[in-house]
Order: C-alpha cells, then sequence, then structure tokens
C-alpha cells in the first residue's frame, strides 16, 4: 500500500518526477493499472481540490498536479488500452465550451477505448456547434459532454439542442459527466445517461449500444 500512498502524495504535491518514477514501479511490479487510478490519482487530485477550496492551495498548485496526474496517466495509457482489438462502437467526447479541465474526460476517453470503443476526442472548450459538426463527419453512437465548472455545464443543454436543430439528436446516446453534473441535471436536460465515474460512463455506453 505504500506506492500507492506515495503515488498519491506525488501527484498531491505536484511532483511530477517522482509520480512518474512510482507509476514505472508500480506497473513494473505488475499492479492492476486501472486501480492506480482508482486509488492513488483519482484521490490526489480530490485531495487537492479540497485544498483549493479552503484557501490552501492556488492555481499554480492545481496545475502542477494535474500535470503530474497527465504524465501518470500517459504512462498507464498504452498498458490500460491494447494496440489492436476490434471496435466496438464509435464515441465523439469533449469537454464544453469554456471549461479548460480535461483530466476526467481524458480517463473517460482511455477507459472507453480500453473497453474497444474508438474515441474521437474533440479536446477542452468544446462549442455546440462543433460537437454538431463531429456528429456529421463522423457519425458516432454516442456524444459524450464533460464539464467542470458550474457556470460551463449549461453549455451541455445549448449542445442537445443544437443536435435537435441539426435533426442529429436522435441519432445519438447523450452521456454527460463531471463533477458539478447530477442524475436530476441529466434528466432535466434530456440527456440519455449520466457517468458518476469513468467505470459507469462506460458501462452506459456499453448499454446503449446493446439497446
Ligand atoms: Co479547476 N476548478 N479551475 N482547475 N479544478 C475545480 C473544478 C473546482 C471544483 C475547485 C474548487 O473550487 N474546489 C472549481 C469549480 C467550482 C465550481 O464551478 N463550482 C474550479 C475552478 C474555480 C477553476 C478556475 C475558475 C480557477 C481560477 O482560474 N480561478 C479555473 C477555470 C478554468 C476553465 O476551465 N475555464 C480552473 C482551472 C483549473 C486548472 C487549469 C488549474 C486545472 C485543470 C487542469 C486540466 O484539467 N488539464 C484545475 C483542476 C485540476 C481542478 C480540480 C482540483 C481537479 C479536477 C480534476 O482533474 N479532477 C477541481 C476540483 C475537483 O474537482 N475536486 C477543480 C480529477 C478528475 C479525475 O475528476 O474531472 O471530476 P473529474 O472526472 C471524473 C468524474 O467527474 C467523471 O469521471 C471522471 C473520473 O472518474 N467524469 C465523467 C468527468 N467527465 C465525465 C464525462 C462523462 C462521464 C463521467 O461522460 C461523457
Amino acid at each position: 500500500m505504500a506506492l500507492i500512498d506515495d503515488l498519491k502524495n506525488a501527484v498531491e504535491l505536484g511532483n511530477r518526477p517522482s509520480a512518474e518514477a512510482l507509476t514505472r514501479q508500480a506497473l513494473d511490479a505488475g499492479r492492476d493499472p486501472a486501480l492506480l487510478i482508482r486509488d492513488a490519482l483519482i484521490p490526489a487530485m480530490a485531495v487537492v481540490g479540497e485544498k483549493f477550496k479552503c484557501g490552501e492551495y492556488f492555481v499554480p498548485e492545481l496545475l502542477v498536479a494535474s500535470r503530474a496526474m497527465r504524465a501518470c496517466l500517459d504512462l498507464i495509457r498504452p498498458v490500460l488500452v491494447p494496440g489492436t482489438f476490434q471496435t466496438i462502437g464509435r464515441v465523439v467526447i469533449g469537454t464544453v465550451r469554456g471549461d479548460l479541465h480535461d483530466i476526467g474526460k481524458n480517463l473517460v476517453k482511455i477507459m472507453l477505448e480500453g473497453a474497444g470503443f474508438e474515441v474521437i476526442d474533440l479536446g477542452v472548450d468544446v462549442a455546440p456547434e462543433r460537437f454538431v459538426e463531429a456528429v456529421r463527419e463522423h457519425h458516432p453512437q454516442i456524444v459524450g459532454m464533460s464539464a467542470l465548472l458550474t457556470t460551463t455545464m449549461m453549455s451541455m443543454p445549448a449542445t442537445i439542442q443544437a443536435l435537435q436543430a441539426a435533426a442529429l439528436r436522435e441519432q445519438v446516446k447523450v452521456i454527460i459527466g463531471g463533477a458539478p453534473i447530477t442524475e436530476t441535471f441529466a434528466n432535466e436536460i434530456t440527456a440519455d445517461g449520466y457517468g458518476a465515474d469513468a467505470y459507469t460512463a462506460v458501462a452506459l455506453a456499453k448499454r446503449f449500444l446493446s439497446a
């Protein structure tokens, strides 16, 4: 357990070299990569968020911690996502307009890819029109939206309305997630599903494909 605690602390402190070394060590020792994410990386970012909230951390600390987390995810991704597999479906995913948080979205992407989905990642600050264009271009079965700010989550209904206006809404299932999102909000804005975490998002996506 010491290794997991050390990794969590390294990310929390934004110590990227140490976080990378510990991730490599854990992977070399045969640790389950999904558990490294669940037990070290996600809890580390939760602590960082709490420290930011209570004024102990400021934006620079958020940034260094998120860079350490991303570096670890870069090491974990190839292990979690095997090179060749048959894709089971296609997902267009992005963080909504005005929002630059992408760690959670990237995690959902990695998990979806690991489960066999082809994922078209539109990145961050994605406007509703960009989601519409991507649906036209790539014909996904699923659209995934992530929002971390209460100020940006309203871009989700705007995107759903844009899909409706483009007569594309019936062609896709919409899954949403992110820290301020709830099941109630998802229902209110007529999303098809809410993923509280990356695992739920994958389970939902699989369910929608088989429906
Ligand atoms: Co920001 N930030 N941030 N931040 N940041 C939060 C979100 C905040 C809650 C911190 C706090 O106050 N406690 C707060 C939002 C308050 C609010 O709106 N109520 C906040 C703020 C205020 C801000 C700024 C405004 C700060 C400022 O500039 N004054 C600014 C906004 C910038 C912008 O977006 N326009 C800002 C900036 C940043 C950084 C750039 C420094 C950095 C982001 C770096 C990056 O992502 N590349 C950052 C960070 C790191 C955070 C916290 C600390 C951590 C977020 C994170 O990565 N969590 C965050 C505090 C927190 O959330 N506790 C905070 C780990 C990640 C794995 O979890 O993203 O929730 P999460 O994803 C989960 C689930 O939510 C779910 O699955 C994931 C894995 O299980 N999920 C989905 C996510 N998307 C999904 C999609 C799905 C399904 C599930 O389907 C498609």
